[in-house]
């Protein structure tokens, strides 16, 4: 895997836009709106191996004409779902997503473990106006066999940063597993390898 396609969604304000920004400039940038959807591109290196990330960026609330979440379901490898902790609606909304991601991709060739999806509760630091418990973000993670994170943007970059790089390293693995599922298994073509050599020599004796 040379490349990898991740969708930031989830309900309007929760900070998705904080949080891709944060990623590429380490910086808390308090309000980025944006008019228009983005793809913003970073190259990483995990395990020694080049990824270019492609990063979706849906548009402000304001913004006229939202694009249909189906596409963006389509169009990537990873989904990184942020509702925010003190306004409960926004858990809803990733409920609602998480669920539509799981449809869409019942009867397509991605299979589950292929689709990676993160559930993030952001905004931490606001936990005295708290309207979602830790435990209900754990349970809906549960459901959907996705990986659970509450952080605040607004505070920890390096939480941030782990988030992307725990997706793409679980992506990584599992196209090596593809990869040793594909070829024959080392031991097998080492055991060849030492037959053929081998049995080689004996004949020319
Ligand atoms: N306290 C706090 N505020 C945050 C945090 N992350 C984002 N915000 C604030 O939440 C608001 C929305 O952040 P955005 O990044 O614009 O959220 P968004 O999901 O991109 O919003 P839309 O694109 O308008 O749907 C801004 O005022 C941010 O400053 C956080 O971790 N803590
Ligand atoms: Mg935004």
């Amino acid at each position: 895997m040379d490349e990898m396609k991740i969708a930031v969604l989830g309900g309007d304000g929760v900070g998705k836009s904080a949080l891709i920004v944060r990623f590429l400039t380490r910086r808390f940038i308090g309000e980025y709106a944006s008019s228009t959807e983005c793809i913003y591109r970073k190259c990483v290196s995990v395990d020694g191996r080049q990824i270019n990330l492609e990063l979706y960026d849906p548009c402000s609330q304001a913004c006229e004409g939202k694009p249909v979440l189906n596409d963006q379901i389509h169009w990537a490898d990873g989904f990184i779902l942020v509702y925010d902790i003190t306004d409960r609606s926004s858990f809803r909304t990733a409920k609602a997503i998480v669920h539509q991601i799981r449809e869409l991709h019942r009867g397509s060739a991605k299979r589950d473990i292929d689709l990676h999806i993160f559930l993030v509760g952001n905004k931490q630091d606001l936990c005295h106006m708290r309207e979602v418990q830790h435990e209900e973000g754990q349970r809906l993670a549960a459901e959907f066999h996705c990986q659970f994170y509450e952080l605040s943007v607004a505070e920890h970059y390096q939480e941030v940063a782990l988030i992307f790089s725990k997706m793409v390293q679980n992506a990584n693995l599992n196209s090596k597993a593809r990869e040793r599922r594909r070829r024959p298994s080392g031991s097998k073509s080492m055991a060849k390898l030492i037959n053929n050599v081998f049995g080689k020599r004996r004949k020319s004796v």
